[in-house]
């Protein structure tokens, strides 16, 4: 039995130096210390033995037991050590390598042209105010010297919501309120961007949506060359110092005298060419000095107080500066046409 116990224990040690893995192990032990395995078929023969040879036997058979699960134990850890350095290496990575590219946005072209406008007439002096888009017949007509019933209405067909409540046409309700609000005793600088809302059939150069920039000075003797002077350099700040611009008489209902403002073409200055239409200049802007009647239907007296006001709009501007041939770029959201607009 001794013998047969250290032939178990030599060829059991053998065969778990030579175990490849887990698997192998695990089918080791059950062949060796399993309920039907080597030592047990070698314990149950010791019924047979005398009484002196029993503990002998029993305490080599508890040996060899101890001496082949040392010897799984340390191969088990051994092999799972090596499994593990093998994924660790496999699975190592580079540091070093370039990351992958990450698409990063930029503001919109639209953004981008309100905000270098704001910050011009902020630079001025200018606050930035908004406004309701949802407005009220009263400050987006009647406040701005369009009664009910005035033919201007009809040049601005309007998404009406109720008979008394619009889509706006124009950021014009913003300086009116903004005139209620300063009570008639205070100088108004301001300029309110926003989005605005026509009836017109979407085309190249119309849409139904679209934003406007204007802007209002109101104080004690304001006058027609300090909005003449402003709004030059606005112009040239936008479009470069070597530009020039003429004001022609027009007509809007808010203001008196009105005007509409041009620059000179950058392509011909002023020559004439296809870009200008011949002409040598091209409308950007709109302005006049502000209807005393809006003055006082705001709280202001005409007496005392003058002002200004004037408007664009910055799809416009934004088409004249980047050489845009279609409004409907700015709201297709193609990001092909909005990326070439996104600055480094
Ligand atoms: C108040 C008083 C006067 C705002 C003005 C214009 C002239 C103008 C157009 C330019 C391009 C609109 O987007 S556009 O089509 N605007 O020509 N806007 S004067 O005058 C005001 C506004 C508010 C209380």
């Amino acid at each position: 039995m001794k013998d047969q116990l250290e032939a178990i224990q030599k060829e059991a040690l053998e065969k778990v130096t030579q175990a490849a893995n887990l698997k192998e192990l695990q089918d080791i032990r059950v062949s060796y210390l399993g309920k039907k395995g080597s030592i047990t078929k070698v314990l149950k023969g010791m019924g047979k033995l005398s009484s002196e040879e029993r503990p002998i036997i029993g305490q080599m058979a508890n040996a060899v037991r101890d001496a082949i699960t040392t010897s799984i134990e340390e191969k088990a850890t051994s092999l799972e050590q090596a499994a593990l350095e093998k994924r660790l290496e496999e699975e190592s990575i580079d540091v070093t390598l370039p990351g992958r590219p990450v698409n990063i946005g930029g503001p919109h072209l639209l953004t981008s042209i309100v905000e270098e406008i704001e910050d011009l007439f902020i630079g001025m002096g200018y606050e930035v105010k908004e406004g309701p888009e949802v407005e009220t017949d009263y400050f987006n007509f009647e406040a701005l010297n369009l009664p009910k019933n005035h033919p201007a209405r009809d040049m601005q067909d309007s998404f009406y919501i109720t008979n008394e409540l619009l889509l706006r046409t124009h950021t014009s309700p913003v300086q009116a309120r903004t005139m209620q609000e300063y009570e008639g005793n205070q100088p108004v600088k301001m300029i309110c961007p926003g989005k605005v809302y026509r009836r017109d059939t979407d085309d190249a150069t119309h849409s139904h949506q679209f934003t406007q920039i204007e802007g209002l000075y109101v104080d004690k003797n304001v006058r027609m060359s300090d909005l003449k002077g402003t709004l030059d350099k606005f112009a040239k700040k936008m479009f470069g110092e070597e530009r020039k611009i003429r004001l022609r008489p027009s007509f809007f209902p808010f203001t008196e005298p009105s005007v509409e403002m041009d620059i000179s073409c950058k392509v011909c200055h002023g020559e004439g060419c296809s870009v200008c239409k011949g002409t040598g200049w091209i409308e950007i802007l709109g302005g006049g000095m502000v209807h005393p009647k809006v003055l006082s239907m705001a709280g202001y007296d005409p007496k005392v107080y003058s002002g200004f006001a004037f408007g664009m709009g910055p799809e416009r501007i934004a088409m004249l500066k980047y050489g845009v041939s279609d409004i409907r770029g700015f709201y297709t959201n193609d990001v092909r046409f909005l990326k070439q607009y996104h600055k480094a």
